[in-house]
């Protein structure tokens, strides 16, 4: 049993296009945590402008993703609900933590590999440095627990990695100053990566993560999408001539069924195997216009409330500004503490 509380921290990236993937893999899972958790949800803006981001459309896009979490039933009174930018501690303790973790680490970050692709010189150092930045966004709230979608989970391993690192090289100065339990200074995150739908792919190509810089649109559902756009979307899904199997074995090979088969589990709120059983035999002619009509169910009530919220953002900011100053009592004392531990002077406490 920890010694720490739990709590719960995850965030979105306001860069345009949220999906099914980002509302199954993480967004779906944040409102389910309330009941059981205290939890923290950031609109992570400061991660979004390592790559080139519009100004023009970024504010837009932070008040979007806040509009998400209200509309999937994240509560702003008992949830903190925030943008990353308004706390200035997840960049301070960045800084740190850019100093605890070491170069052959953030080389080995697939992410980065994948969003930095062959021009890697040309990528900006946020980019690289973006693991650091997220271990400070989990830690500065000594968060227990993250949901993610499966391709974190690297980026997960990296914040354990780094949390162990300083409970190590400051355990003396932990213990002297009195700071930590057993564990450290900071707790080791748990991942919280479940369900049928932790890797939602492409509509287009069953074995690529659907996601947001995707083209066409049509590889992605949007939540934003109305429930024509989720018809087509869903009939024009690539799939194979098979019929669907009985049991989840009969999936491998079949990524793009694969994948559907996931979607609906996710959607139903059920198991893959138990949507093979209902479905078994069927053929996707059959298959997909069930599919249509669970996804619209689900998510046409989502992008109707989101609609509502995005025409009220006086509303959305005043979330984010309770929400950044309810983050920031928490994070205050904890940053406060790393840098007593790290011997940086601060003069104003
Ligand atoms: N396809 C996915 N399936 C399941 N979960 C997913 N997530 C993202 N894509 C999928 C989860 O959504 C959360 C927020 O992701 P993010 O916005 O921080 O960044 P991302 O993962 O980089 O999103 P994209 O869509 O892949 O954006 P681009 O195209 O810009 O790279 C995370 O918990 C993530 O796991």
């Amino acid at each position: 049993m920890s010694a720490f509380e739990a709590r719960v921290f995850s965030g979105v990236q306001p860069s345009g296009n949220l999906h099914l993937g980002n509302y199954l893999g993480a967004i779906k899972r944040f409102a389910g945590l309330q009941s059981t958790h205290n939890c923290v949800y950031c609109v992570v803006d400061m991660h979004a402008i390592t790559v080139w981001q519009d100004p023009a459309h970024l504010q837009a896009a932070i008040r979007e993703v806040a509009s998400a979490y209200i509309a999937a039933g994240i509560d702003p009174k008992g949830s903190i609900i925030f943008n990353q930018s308004q706390v200035s501690g997840h960049a301070e303790l960045a800084w740190v933590f850019n100093c605890i973790a070491r170069m052959g680490w953030l080389n080995r970050m697939t992410q980065f590999k994948e969003k930095a692709g062959k021009n890697r010189e040309n990528a900006s150092a946020g980019l690289f440095v973006y693991p650091s930045l997220m271990a400070a966004d989990i830690l500065l709230y000594k968060a227990t627990h993250v949901p993610v979608g499966e391709d974190q989970k690297q980026h997960l391993e990296l914040t354990r990695d780094i949390a162990a690192k300083f409970n190590n090289d400051y355990a003396d100065r932990i213990a002297e100053l009195d700071l930590g339990g057993e564990e450290g200074y900071f707790p080791m995150t748990e991942p919280v990566i479940s369900g049928p739908a932790t890797r939602v792919m492409s509509l287009r190509d069953g074995t690529k993560k659907m996601s947001k810089s995707d083209l066409p649109d049509l590889a992605r559902i949007n939540l934003t999408d109305d429930a024509d756009a989720i018809a087509k979307k869903v009939r024009k899904a690539k799939t194979d001539t098979e019929p669907l199997p009985g049991e989840v074995d009969g999936l491998k090979e079949r990524p793009d069924a694969a994948n559907l088969v996931g979607i609906y589990a996710a959607l139903a709120e059920t198991t893959t195997a138990d949507v093979l059983k209902e479905h078994a035999g069927a053929q996707f002619f059959a298959f997909k216009p069930a599919l249509t009509d669970l996804a619209v169910a689900k998510l046409a009530p989502i992008a109707d409330e989101m609609r509502r919220l995005n025409n009220d953002p006086g509303y959305i900011e005043g979330v984010l500004a309770d929400g950044a100053e309810r983050a920031d009592a928490i994070a205050r004392p904890v940053l406060q503490g790393v840098k007593d531990i790290v011997g940086l002077l601060s003069s104003r406490k």
